[in-house]
């Protein structure tokens, strides 16, 4: 079926396979061989019911790239480009009404699941502090592809509808996570506050910076680019800070079932603001500065509480492995969560000896 859609595009060369790829939680992802000598390609079914506006989204997606391009040294590596359909368009609509988009495959790439050094990890965060430099001048407006993405606000009005609602009748069993949540709430909007009244600027940001959202070098390891564009729009640069520091730093798996794999690794954490730091330290305002390590809190805590929130409305959201995954995927990040808040001093240590540097 695949085959088919992949006629729909102006392709370099002939498809000789096509074949699952990766582990994306949200859209349906395939890599696409040509024959020899040509480009590669990624093919991804759009998750329209997550994404309500694919076209806005990928034109979004089509901008930013281009911006990208028309910035940096090599623009065939450092952003992706989107292969066009034969008629042009940048995705295609199949009769069962789901969209599809196609992008060139960057040869001489790896992507990693889980940081593997410190060296990675100050890469990693050199790559998101780059994309946001990269993306500091651009003025287009960017269409909200998820509504609330990352506003708590909004997130604890789903979560309490979510709970009101009990759709699969698992609120009674959830007393001690739902307290995880609700003993947190005011601190959380008190950092949202801050973006709401202006205190924390907001720009072009990825939003979604998880290791495996960004493509290094295979030989060098060096960072090249941010992939999985899906969800770049306004918001505030620590979010994408908060949400790298979640996946670098964690010592287990983001849905480890052996809670006793799981922690904050302190000098992962120095290595990505290290990284973030060498390319942002002259362009964040001190709000920003401020609250850096709280970042990481932050996005972990909000990911705890979409964990949950699927597992109460019975697993709409993400794609699950197995029964439970999304409370496996609770704890496993509300462990990771206690972690960092058991180093926060140290955390906030770090960022004001590298800004002192
Ligand atoms: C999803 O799209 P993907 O798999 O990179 C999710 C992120 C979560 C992440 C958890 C659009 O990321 O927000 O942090 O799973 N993306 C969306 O692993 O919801
Ligand atoms: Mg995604």
């Amino acid at each position: 079926m695949e085959l088919k859609i992949t006629d729909k595009f102006d392709l370099a060369g002939a498809v000789v396979s096509v074949k699952p790829l990766g582990e994306g939680f949200i859209n349906d992802t395939f890599i696409v061989k040509t024959e020899e000598g040509c480009t590669d390609y990624i093919l991804q079914c759009k998750n329209h019911i997550i994404f309500p506006n694919v076209p806005e989204m990928m034109n979004n997606i089509e901008m930013v790239t281009s911006h990208i391009k028309s910035k940096v040294k090599d623009p065939i590596r450092e952003t992706f480009t989107l292969a066009k359909t034969i008629d042009g368009a940048l995705y295609f609509k199949d009769e069962d009404g789901k969209f599809w988009a196609m992008f060139t495959f960057i040869p001489n790439t790896i992507t990693y699941e889980r940081a593997d050094s410190t060296a990675l990890a100050y890469q990693g965060g050199v790559g998101i502090g780059r994309f946001q430099s990269l993306l500091a001048d651009f003025d287009k407006p960017l269409v909200e592809t998820i509504k609330g993405f990352h506003n708590i606000r909004w997130r604890f009005q789903q979560w309490d509808e979510a709970i009101a609602q009990d759709a699969a009748g698992r609120v009674k069993d959830l007393t001690e996570e739902i307290s995880w949540i609700e003993s947190r709430r005011e601190k959380m909007l008190e950092f949202w506050s801050k973006v709401e009244d202006g205190t924390i600027p907001t720009h072009v940001t990825h939003n979604d910076t998880k290791i495996s959202n960004i493509l290094f070098d295979a030989e060098t390891k060096d960072v090249l680019c941010a992939i999985d564009l899906d969800t770049v729009m306004s918001s505030t640069s620590l979010n994408d800070v908060g949400d790298a520091l979640r996946s670098y730093t964690n010592t287990g798996a983001e849905d480890d079932a052996n809670l006793d794999n799981v922690s904050m690794d302190i000098a992962m954490y120095k290595a990505y603001i290290e990284g973030y730091l060498s390319e942002k330290k002259d362009s964040l305002v001190q709000s920003e500065i401020d609250y850096l390590a709280f970042s990481g809190l932050y996005i972990t805590y909000e990911q705890v509480l979409r964990f949950l929130m699927d597992y109460i409305d019975g697993d709409k959201y993400y794609k699950t492995k197995c029964d439970g995954h999304n409370l496996i995927r609770t704890k496993a990040q509300y462990k990771l969560l206690c972690s960092m808040e058991e180093q926060y001093d140290e955390m906030t240590q770090i960022v004001k000896e590298i800004m002192n540097k």
